[in-house]
């Protein structure tokens, strides 16, 4: 353990977190930020320095799903003894990212805690997926958590100018901004984005060049960078935990591994689709579903080419996936309260 004294606001300990703290503090127990984690341990920073830590077995029994348990960016209380650290409790969280885990009952699971800008990472190559990025954003959205759309490998990229409109086309306000790991300008750019003692993190399918991009910002080559193989651009997985890191400028970062596939979890809000819900208050029946309907405002549009069908096309997908989400969850909430329940009956 290091010896020195850290000052935890640098890892963005604010007033939020300290009230919590304070609340249900016991002595001898210290705020600390989670910056990392593996199967059996979590890695902390406390004002003692950076530290292993373990779950409490308290947490452990309480926490029925898993987003209760503790995940990188989470603040929590953990106690030291000897050099190790023992997480007693999560503190409340700001926020979250997070999507769904499917096993045998669907659960959420937490990807990033305490956030301030999500960096929504796209390379301009084959992965360029305007339904993956609308799905990401409704998730940004759900959770509250500002994103920002980068484009990476705009290096290889012929229409830039093109992809960015594309892809502003369905983001409304978000800023859309191409970047490339090659070039000086790209770091300034995130490197300003990032402002200090704020959380970014870095969520992408894989090899979209997250690692590389966090690489630029630290000036070293600290994280393991890969290749995709062409053949099948499947590549593996680089990057095989979430990391926190502590920016130079102050700022602080996320890494965390590709994500090949992406559910929400948390309220769904659909976001993006501004222009079809305005049209629609323009349907003659308030709950037209726009397929059959007479004097269909959002039907019209597309015949009229005001509306994108393409867009039309994510929205309805998005509509039934969220309709059907909200059952399995609801099923399996059920399954889980009745397990906290048999636990609390001490079964
Ligand atoms: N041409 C080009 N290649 C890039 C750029 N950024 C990253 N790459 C390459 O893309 C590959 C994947 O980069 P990584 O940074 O490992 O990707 P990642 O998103 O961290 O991937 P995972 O850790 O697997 O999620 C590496 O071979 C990088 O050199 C870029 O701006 N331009
Ligand atoms: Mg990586
Ligand atoms: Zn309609």
């Amino acid at each position: 353990m290091a010896a020195n004294f850290v000052d935890i606001a640098a890892f963005g300990y604010d007033e939020f977190f300290a009230a919590s703290f304070r609340k249900e503090a016991e002595s001898g127990e210290l705020p600390a930020r989670v910056v990392g984690h593996n199967r059996h341990y979590y890695e902390i920073c406390c004002e003692k320095g950076r530290v292993s830590a373990k779950m409490s077995g308290a947490i452990r029994y309480v926490s029925v799903l898993k987003s209760e348990l503790p995940a990188v960016g989470d603040w929590v209380a953990v106690s030291i003894r000897q050099d190790k650290g023992y997480i007693r409790r999560v503190l409340p969280r700001k926020n979250y990212f997070s999507r769904r885990s499917a096993g045998g009952v669907v659960d959420e699971q937490v990807i990033a805690a305490n956030i301030d800008t999500a960096f929504l990472v796209m390379a301009l190559d084959g992965n360029y997926n305007l339904k993956r990025l609308q799905r990401y954003l409704s998730i940004a959205a759900a959770a509250r958590i500002k994103p920002v759309i980068l484009l990476t490998k705009s290096d290889i990229c012929e229409n830039v100018d093109e992809k960015i409109r594309q892809t502003e086309a369905i983001s409304e306000k978000v800023p859309v901004y191409a970047v490339s790991s090659l070039s000086n300008e790209s770091f300034e750019l995130v490197n300003s984005l990032v402002r200090p003692r704020e959380t970014a993190v870095f969520v992408g399918s894989s090899g979209v060049g997250k690692s590389t991009l966090i690489n630029l910002l630290l000036g070293e080559e600290r994280l393991a960078t890969g290749k995709v193989s062409a053949a099948t651009n499947k590549g593996q997985h680089t990057t095989s935990a979430r990391e926190l890191i502590l920016l130079k400028s102050g700022g602080i970062v996320i890494d965390t591994p590709g994500m090949r596939e992406l559910q929400m979890w948390q309220d769904e809000e659909l976001t993006g689709f501004e222009q079809i819900e305005e049209l629609a208050k323009m349907c003659r029946f308030a709950d037209c579903l726009h397929e059959t309907e007479p004097d269909c405002a959002v039907k019209q549009a597309i015949e009229e080419g005001t509306l994108s069908a393409e867009l039309f096309e994510m929205w309805k997908k998005q509509q039934s996936e969220t309709r059907e989400l909200r059952l399995q969850k609801e099923k399996s909430l059920k399954i889980l309260e009745t397990r906290r329940a048999k636990r609390k009956r001490g079964k």
